[in-house]
């Protein structure tokens, strides 16, 4: 739509580089300091010209033209402003994450999910492929994680502190086969972005559990969680079932994603079960550890040294600090930003997503006049207030923090437009933060410059909030 008037031809071979009203893409190193992501672009009257190191550094140049042309279709021509720019980002990890556990969305849909990182300049997704409420990925070795762990008999209506709770009686759920997840895969790839898989170990593991009973310590039954929450039957750590199980489905997940980075989860995981299991607390004797926590640390540093031997690198969320962090483990800092910081001081690779400010499954405008959210206030100008790197590190502590992204938990996300909803325009804001130097962020530029971004989103259709400023009775309402 936005290329409306323009007739976009591509030459390949012995361009004329005289050629007028022409937009070039030119493989270069146009300015040595620009590294693999950065580019030069440079709007001429005679033509425009846009160079990078890498296809990577072009194809984010080609998301500032996008930015140029007129947000609405015309039958005008196209007029762009002349100007300079020599552009690459602040960090290096700039991302969003996605629930599909909690509600399944389709393939389609995560594709477009991936399309806005990439008109966004984001390069990470992360795909939160399994939980409680369902397992999403196909694993050939264990069909029933998606035959059974695929699907609830019915969900929580409302939000969870309304007591008492009620259910749907609808079954939901859904998964992905391995031919579409290497679809999209191959679709983020194509968009320069990394597609980081994320399977939830030793919490949050239920729907597997339901699959599997006998790698639970009390052999259930279970069910497929119907409710939100943390929830006390876990992998059992002193099975060796449970880790041959683990280590087959990270050897398929390994072949279905090229990211480097996989996620383990190891958030909320209640040592309740640990406790009173003989087999865990075995092996807490024989491998003579402190505690339950210790136990948590031991098995995620057996999973580690799995992945490492094949070449990959585990994440965790930050409660995988606790017990000891695995030698060569990044860190996912959720609960505020001292995880981070505590695994930056221990040199270990951070990336920043606390829920003070990039949770987008908080409110964004004010609580009583918006659609039911799980809790909390995270504003747009909140979320552009966001800093990354926490001033009490030292300079080379600092250089730790990889980047950010925002997680979009879709406990209360029921459908892709409410997706939508959570995420715009709060991810323009998130954009920025990730993008942009310090010293040239300005609240007051980007909420003018917002409404042209406003005029975008309504073009491409997109459900994007309109509220976000309408909190305690702030500047604009509608924009
Ligand atoms: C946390 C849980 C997550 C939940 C979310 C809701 C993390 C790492 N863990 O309680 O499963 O959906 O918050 O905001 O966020």
């Amino acid at each position: 739509k936005e290329m409306t008037g323009i007739q976009p031809a591509i030459v390949q071979k012995a361009p004329d580089k005289n050629a007028t009203n022409s937009i070039f893409l030119t493989l270069k190193t146009p300015v040595d300091t620009l590294g693999e992501e950065g580019y030069t672009l440079k709007v001429q009257p005679e033509r425009v010209v846009l160079a990078a190191k890498t296809p990577n550094g072009l194809f984010l140049g080609t998301q500032t033209i996008r930015q140029l042309l007129p947000a609405q279709p015309t039958t005008s021509p196209v007029t762009l402003p002349a100007l300079e720019v020599v552009d690459k980002p602040r960090f290096s990890w700039r991302g969003m994450h996605l629930d599909v556990a909690r509600h399944f969305f389709p393939v389609e849909f995560v594709k477009r999910y991936i399309d806005y990182l990439a008109m966004h300049k984001m390069n990470t997704f992360h795909w939160h492929l399994t939980e409680d409420q369902g397992w999403r990925i196909e694993i050939k070795k264990y069909p029933k994680l998606t035959q059974v762990g695929g699907w609830r008999d019915g969900t929580l209506i409302g939000h969870y502190s309304k007591q008492p709770h009620q259910f749907s009686t609808e079954r939901h759920g859904g998964f992905y086969t391995q031919e579409q997840i290497k679809e999209v895969v191959k679709y983020a790839q194509d968009r320069y972005i990394t597609v980081v898989p994320e399977i939830e170990m030793p919490g949050h593991a239920l729907a597997a559990l339901t699959a599997y009973p006998e790698l639970s310590c009390t052999g259930g039954p279970f069910e497929v969680e119907k409710k939100w929450g943390v929830f006390d039957d876990v992998f059992c750590a002193g099975n060796e079932k449970t880790f041959t199980f683990l280590e087959d489905i990270m050897t398929e997940v390994m072949a279905l994603f090229p990211s480097k980075i996989v996620h383990i989860g190891g958030d909320e995981s209640p040592k309740t079960r640990w406790e009173k299991c003989p087999k865990c607390q075995k092996r807490i004797k024989d491998q003579g550890l402190k505690d339950e926590h210790e136990l948590q640390s031991y098995f995620i540093q057996r999973m580690e040294k799995f992945m490492n031997a094949r070449g990959r690198t585990i994440i965790g969320w930050d409660e995988i600090l606790e017990g000891g962090l695995a030698p060569n483990a990044y860190v996912m800092s959720w609960r505020g930003t001292e995880g981070g910081i505590a695994a930056a001081k221990q040199k270990h690779y951070v990336v920043m997503t606390p829920g003070s400010h990039v949770y987008f499954d908080h409110y964004q405008g004010e609580p009583g006049l918006e659609p039911i959210a799980i809790g909390g206030l995270t504003t747009l100008e909140k979320v552009y207030s966001f800093e990354p790197i926490p001033s009490v590190l030292s300079a080379d502590e600092k250089k730790y923090i990889l980047g950010a992204q925002a997680n979009v938990w879709t406990e209360y996300i029921p459908t892709t437009q409410q997706v939508e909803y959570m995420i715009f325009p709060r991810m323009s804001a998130l954009s920025e933060v990730l993008w942009t130097p310090v010293a040239r962020k300005d609240w007051n530029d980007f909420q003018n410059r917002m409404q042209q971004q406003y005029r975008r989103y309504a073009t491409m259709g997109v459900n994007y909030a309109k509220s976000t400023f309408n909190v305690k009775q702030q500047i604009k309402v509608d924009p």
